[in-house]
C-alpha cells in the first residue's frame, strides 16, 4: 500500500483519519490489549461519514432526531471512542482514551450502552449491531409516519465486519431489512478479507454484494480509503429507496507492519512498529497527541450539527403542548397514566367472569386493551402470530406500503427479531414486544442477553411454555429454559397462572424502564385462580399467598403458571386429610427476591415442609426450597427430570408425574 500516495492525494482528509489511527495505536498500546487493525482500516470511511453526512451534536448526544451510528464490529471500539473524543462528546475525554479498557473507564473493551452518552448500543458479539440497526430503522420509519418528517427524519449508519456478515443473525437482519425497504439504513462492510484465523476465504466464499442484492438491497462497492468514493457512495445510498450496503475494500491495520494480516486484527503494541506507522502517516508525534489544527478541524465537525439540532428543536416547539408531552412521554419510556386503571378494569372483569383460557390468550386479551392506549408499542412474532396471540385489531401491519402499521411479521427469525427489538427500544419512543415458542428462546438468546446487559425493557412473549403444549413433542417443549432465563441477570421472568396474573405481568413489563421481561405463557387452557379482585398488582411482589392453610400450617406448595392449578388441587387433597396447606404463587422470582426479607418470610415462613411444582427442571428452585439464609427446610420438587415427549398434554402430565396426587404424596412423605 502506498501510504504516501494516499496522504498526498487528500492531505486534509488524511490527517483527520490519521488522528483516529494514532489514537487507536496509542490506546491499545497503553492498555496492552484491544484491536488496532479495524479502526485503522475503517478510519477513512468513518471520517467522511462524520465530516460530511452524520447529523449529530456531541453537546446533546440524545437529541431524538440525530442520525444513529452503530459500530457492529464492536471489537473496533477505539474507532468509536476516537471519533467521540475528537468531535467533543463530553463523556469521552482524552483521559478516557488513555484509560481504555481499564476499571471504571467509559471506554470499555467493547462499546457498552449506558457507559457514555453517544454509544447507541452494546456491540461485541458480532452480528448484533447490524441486527439492532434493523430495529432502529423500523422505529424511525414508524415514527416518521406518525410524527411527520419534520419531527422524525434520520438515518441509521452501521459499520459491519466480515465477522458480522458471517454470523447467522446477519442473514435474518438483511432479509428483513430488504423486504421492509428500510431506505434510511446504510451499512458499510469493512471488506478487508481478514479475520482472526487468517483470510476470510479460509472459511467463507460468499459473494456478499450478491447476497445483499438478492435480499433487496442497494449495493455499491468502493475503495474504502478513497474519500471521494466514500462520499459519493453515501450520497447514492441516501438517494436510493432501498437499504444500502457499501462494500468498502480496505486494508486492516493500514500502514502498519501487520497490514493485511490477521496479526493486524489484534493488539499492535510493538513500539518500533508503532513509531514507524506514525512516521509513514506523516504524524510522528508522541502518545495521544493530535496536532492542534487537526483537532480543531475535528472539533469543527463536532460543532457542525448544533444548528441542525436547534432547527429541529424549533420545529418541535411548534407542536401543540399535548403532542410534545406525548412525544416526550414515549421517549422517556413512561407508561401512560391510563395504564394502571385499564389493567385494574380488566382484572375486575376477569375475576368476575373467571374464564378458563390459555395464558397466551390472556396475553392477547391484555394487549387488546393496552395497544389502543399505548401508540408506542410495536408488536410482532417470528411467524407464530396465531399461536403467540401477539396481534391486536388496532395495530395495522408494518409494511413498505403502510409505515404506520405497528405489527411486524418478522418471519422465522427469532434472533433477528430479538435484536431488532433491542434496536427499537434503544432508538427511543418505542416499546417493542415479540413472540415465539418458549423453546426457541435458545435461538433468540444472543440478543436476549444483550437486552438484559443493556437494560432495555423489551418484552418477550414466549408461549407454549412447557410439556403442556403436548403433541409437538420434546423439540418444542422447553424444560431448561426457565432456569436459563432466571439465571440471566436483570431479566424478569414471568410465568403467570391465569389471566389476572398475565395482566399484572404485562403491567410490570410495560412500566419497566431498565429490565427486559419474558412472559412464559401456556398453550393449554387454565382456570382463573384469582377470583377475588384486588386493585393491587400482586405479581409485582413476585410471589404471594394465593390460598392459605386451613388450620395448622404444615405444608407450603410453591408453583408457577400452569402448575398453580395443580398446587391448588393438591392443597384440596391435603386439607381433606387434615393437613393445613398454603399455596404460594410465584409468577416472578426476581421480583420476589427484590422484596424485603420480612415479606419473603411472611410468604414462606420457616417450619412447614415445602414442595415446589413446575413443569420444568428443578435447577434454581433450591433458592426457595431452602429457607432464608440457606437454612434447610424439609422440601421436595415435582417437575421434569429430562426432556418431554410427544403426546396429548394430559397424558404427559400423568406420565411425568406432575399431578396433584404426586404433590400431595410428596408433602405427606416429608411430613412423616
Ligand atoms: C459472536 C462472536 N463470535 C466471536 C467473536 C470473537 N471475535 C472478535 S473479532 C473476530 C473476528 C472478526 O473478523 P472481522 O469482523 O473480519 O474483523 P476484523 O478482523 O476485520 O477486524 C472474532 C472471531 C465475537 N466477538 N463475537
Ligand atoms: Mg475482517
Amino acid at each position: 500500500m502506498d501510504i504516501a500516495a494516499l496522504r498526498d492525494a487528500h492531505p486534509d482528509h488524511w490527517m483527520k483519519a490519521t488522528a483516529i489511527r494514532t489514537l487507536t495505536l496509542d490506546a491499545v498500546a497503553a492498555a496492552n490489549s484491544g484491536h488496532s487493525g479495524m479502526p485503522m482500516g475503517m478510519a477513512d470511511v468513518a471520517t467522511v461519514l462524520f465530516e460530511k453526512h452524520l447529523n449529530f451534536d456531541p453537546k446533546v448526544p440524545n437529541w431524538p432526531d440525530r442520525d444513529r451510528f452503530i459500530l457492529s464490529a464492536g471489537h473496533g471500539s477505539m474507532l468509536l471512542y476516537a471519533l467521540m473524543y475528537l468531535t467533543g462528546y463530553e463523556d469521552i475525554t482524552l483521559q478516557q482514551i488513555k484509560d481504555f479498557r481499564q476499571w471504571g473507564a467509559k471506554t470499555a473493551g467493547h462499546p457498552e450502552y449506558g457507559h457514555a452518552r453517544g454509544i447507541e448500543t452494546t456491540t461485541g458479539p458480532l452480528g448484533q449491531g447490524i441486527a439492532n440497526s434493523v430495529g432502529f430503522a423500523i422505529a424511525e420509519e414508524i415514527q416518521r409516519a406518525h410524527w411527520g418528517s419534520k419531527i422524525v427524519n434520520h438515518h441509521t449508519y452501521v459499520i459491519a465486519g466480515d465477522g458480522c456478515l458471517m454470523e447467522g443473525v446477519s442473514h435474518e437482519a438483511i432479509g428483513l431489512a430488504g423486504m421492509q425497504k428500510l431506505g434510511h439504513l446504510v451499512v458499510f462492510w469493512d471488506n478487508n478479507n481478514i479475520t482472526i484465523d487468517g483470510t476470510v476465504d479460509m472459511s467463507d466464499l460468499s459473494d456478499q454484494p450478491a447476497r445483499f442484492a438478492a435480499a433487496g438491497w442497494h449495493v455499491q462497492s468502493i475503495d474504502g480509503h478513497d474519500p471521494k468514493a466514500i462520499d459519493a457512495a453515501i450520497i447514492a445510498a441516501k438517494a436510493d429507496p432501498r437499504p444500502s450496503m457499501i462494500a468498502c475494500k480496505t486494508h486492516i491495520a493500514l500502514g502498519h507492519a501487520a497490514q493485511d494480516t490477521s496479526k493486524g486484527h489484534g493488539a499492535l503494541t510493538n513500539a518500533e512498529q508503532l513509531a514507524a506507522a506514525k512516521t509513514a502517516y506523516g504524524a510522528p508525534m508522541g502518545a495521544f497527541e493530535v496536532a492542534d489544527d487537526v483537532l480543531a478541524q475535528w472539533q469543527a465537525i463536532g460543532a457542525r450539527g448544533a444548528e441542525t439540532r436547534k432547527d429541529w428543536e424549533t420545529r418541535f416547539a411548534a407542536l401543540s403542548a399535548g403532542k410534545q408531552a406525548e412525544f416526550n412521554r414515549a421517549y422517556a419510556g413512561d407508561a401512560p397514566k391510563k395504564l394502571a386503571a385499564t389493567i385494574r378494569a380488566l382484572k375486575k372483569q376477569i375475576s368476575e367472569s373467571a374464564p378458563s383460557v390459555a395464558t397466551r390468550k390472556s396475553s392477547e386479551m391484555t394487549l387488546e386493551v393496552i395497544n389502543p392506549i399505548m401508540p408506542e408499542t410495536i408488536g410482532g412474532s417470528a411467524d407464530l402470530t396465531g399461536s403467540n396471540n401477539t396481534k391486536t385489531g388496532d395495530m395495522g401491519v408494518f409494511h413498505p406500503d403502510d409505515r404506520k402499521g405497528r405489527y411486524i411479521y418478522y418471519g422465522i427469525r427469532e434472533h433477528g427479531m430479538a435484536a431488532a427489538m433491542n434496536g427499537m427500544a434503544l432508538h427511543g419512543g418505542a416499546r417493542a414486544y415479540g413472540g415465539t415458542f418458549m423453546c426457541f428462546t435458545d435461538y433468540a438468546r444472543g440478543a436476549m442477553r444483550l437486552s438484559a446487559l443493556m437494560g432495555v425493557p423489551v418484552t418477550y412473549v414466549m408461549t407454549h411454555d412447557s410439556i403442556g403444549l403436548g403433541e409437538d413433542g420434546p423439540t418444542h417443549q422447553p424444560v431448561e429454559h426457565l432456569a436459563m432465563l432466571r439465571a440471566t441477570p436483570n431479566t424478569h421472568v414471568f410465568r403467570p397462572a391465569d389471566t389476572i396474573e398475565t395482566a399484572e405481568a404485562w403491567e410490570c413489563a410495560l412500566t419497566s424502564k431498565t429490565t427486559p421481561s419474558v412472559l412464559a405463557l401456556s398453550r393449554q387452557n387454565l382456570p382463573t385462580v384469582r377470583t377475588t379482585h384486588t386493585n393491587k398488582n400482586l405479581t409485582a411482589q413476585g410471589g404471594y399467598v394465593l390460598a392459605d392453610a386451613d388450620g395448622k400450617r404444615q405444608a407450603i406448595i410453591m408453583a408457577t403458571g400452569s402448575e398453580v392449578e395443580i398446587a391448588l388441587a393438591a392443597r384440596d387433597l391435603l386439607q381433606a386429610d387434615g393437613i393445613g396447606t398454603r399455596v404460594v404463587s410465584m409468577p416472578c422470582w426476581e421480583l420476589f427476591e427484590e422484596q424485603d426479607e420480612t415479606y419473603r418470610r411472611k410468604v414462606l415462613p420457616a417450619g412447614p415442609v415445602r414442595v415446589a411444582v413446575e413443569a420444568g427442571i428443578r435447577f434454581g428452585w433450591d433458592r426457595w426450597l431452602f429457607g432464608e439464609r440457606g437454612k434447610r427446610e424439609k422440601s421436595g420438587f415435582v417437575g421434569m427430570h429430562g426432556f418431554g415427549a410427544s403426546a396429548p398434554a394430559e397424558r404427559l402430565y400423568q406420565e411425568f408425574g406432575i399431578t396433584a396426587a404426586e404433590v400431595a404424596a410428596k408433602v405427606k412423605s416429608l411430613i412423616k
